[in-house]
């Protein structure tokens, strides 16, 4: 389909390679192999359809390696697990390359949003490098890089899937997501000017719901399911349930690994404290395990000017969230979730469970 904004006839399709699944390994070899092309074509389609000079389209792909490479491709690797269980004998070559573009199209999403949170959480460091805004003094103009990365997921979508009958069904579901996924920063960035006594265990449920869950764990399963033309409505509810607790337990693995994470295994420095965030720990601190004393130095110092990352205040809160047991809190919250999620085997009918099940082991206990 050729639109009414820009000349696409220009634009050429890469050929699929063959995509090798015989191993772990070949699988994720496989993927990593999807996303050049993709930067190519991108980088092409920018050249010959919309003058982008050589500078910027160099910038352009900088901005796609430095950004949308290195994580640890969860998300992308899913939507392939997922296709290949709905697809079974049928699934071509064609279909897991297809599977890995969508992927490519969610660690695209994953790219731009980090870009963007790193700037409203002030971090410093992403994946073991500076955040994109903090390299070579880049700031603000990163917002844009953002943006871009946002509208080439588009074109990447369009591409690879616009003359098949599920593009437009695609094309909702990523917008659905990303709306579901910056409603849930509204909610995290309110905490900003929030009292702390806003922060409960259900303020931080609906936080990490939108902000996480919907594009991390729903996105790459209902992807797949949309390939695979399952149209039950309560085959989405089902899965989505699912994929929700998991999402929900993911970030509170994050909330976790912000405060006791090491850097080299998490490839971040944590600004949760600093940044006063409605996360897991503090949460849970708060409402019922800090005695009077306690409450009032989180009063006094969470999120305020005097507890910058690595200050004395950031530490002492650290030390109160050992001191009153929140690491053995959390263990038991991990333990709860991974049974809330086993109790919901066989609620989705046309979704074999194996796929939930490769999702959890991807994340269940997780390190960085
Ligand atoms: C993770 O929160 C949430 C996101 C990355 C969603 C961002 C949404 C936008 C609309 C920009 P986090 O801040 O705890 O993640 P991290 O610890 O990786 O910085
Ligand atoms: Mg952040
Ligand atoms: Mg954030
Ligand atoms: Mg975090």
């Amino acid at each position: 389909a050729i639109g009414p904004a820009v000349d696409e006839a220009k634009v050429t399709k890469r050929p699929y390679p063959t995509y090798d699944i015989s191993t772990p390994e070949a699988k994720k070899a496989s993927f990593k192999a999807i996303i050049p092309i993709l930067i190519d074509e991108a980088c092409e389609e920018l050249e010959q359809s919309y003058e982008v000079r050589p500078d910027e389209v160099a910038w352009i792909r900088k901005v796609l390696d430095y950004n949308v490479t290195g994580g640890k491709m969860n998300r992308g690797l899913m939507v392939v697990e997922s296709g290949i269980l709905l697809f079974g004998d049928r699934c071509t070559n064609d279909d897991l390359c297809r599977f890995a573009v969508l992927g490519w199209v969610i660690e695209m999403l994953q790219a731009w949003l980090l870009i963007a949170d790193d700037i409203m959480d002030s971090s410093v460091t992403r994946r073991g490098q500076p955040c994109w805004y903090k390299k070579d003094g880049l700031g603000v103009a990163a917002i844009n890089d953002a943006f871009l990365v946002e509208m080439l997921l588009f074109k990447a979508l369009r591409r690879h899937f616009g003359d098949r009958p599920e593009y437009s069904r695609l094309v909702d579901l990523v917008m659905e997501t990303t709306l579901q996924t910056e409603l849930g920063q509204l909610l995290d960035i309110k905490c900003d000017t929030a009292p702390l006594s806003a922060f409960t265990l259900d303020r931080w449920t609906a936080i990490v719901k939108y902000k996480t869950a919907f594009y991390s764990f729903y996105l790459p399963v209902a992807m797949a399911m949309v390939c695979a033309g399952i149209e039950d409505r309560s085959e989405y509810d089902a899965a989505r349930e699912i994929l929700v607790v998991m999402g929900v337990y993911f970030q509170a693995q994050d909330d976790f690994l912000d405060a006791f994470g090491s850097h080299e295994q998490i490839g971040k420095i944590g600004t949760d404290i600093q940044d006063k965030k409605c996360g897991w720990l503090f949460v849970n601190a708060y409402n019922g395990m800090v005695d009077a004393k306690d409450k009032a130095y989180l009063d006094k110092h969470y999120g305020q000017p005097t507890c910058k990352v690595g200050s004395k205040p950031e530490k002492a809160i650290k030390e109160i969230y050992r001191k009153i047991g929140l690491e053995a809190k959390y263990q038991k919250y991990e333990e709860d979730s991974y049974a809330q999620i086993m109790s919901l085997k066989g609620s989705a009918k046309q979704v074999p469970w194996a796929v939930f099940e490769t999702f959890l082991k991807k994340v269940y206990k997780r390190k960085k």
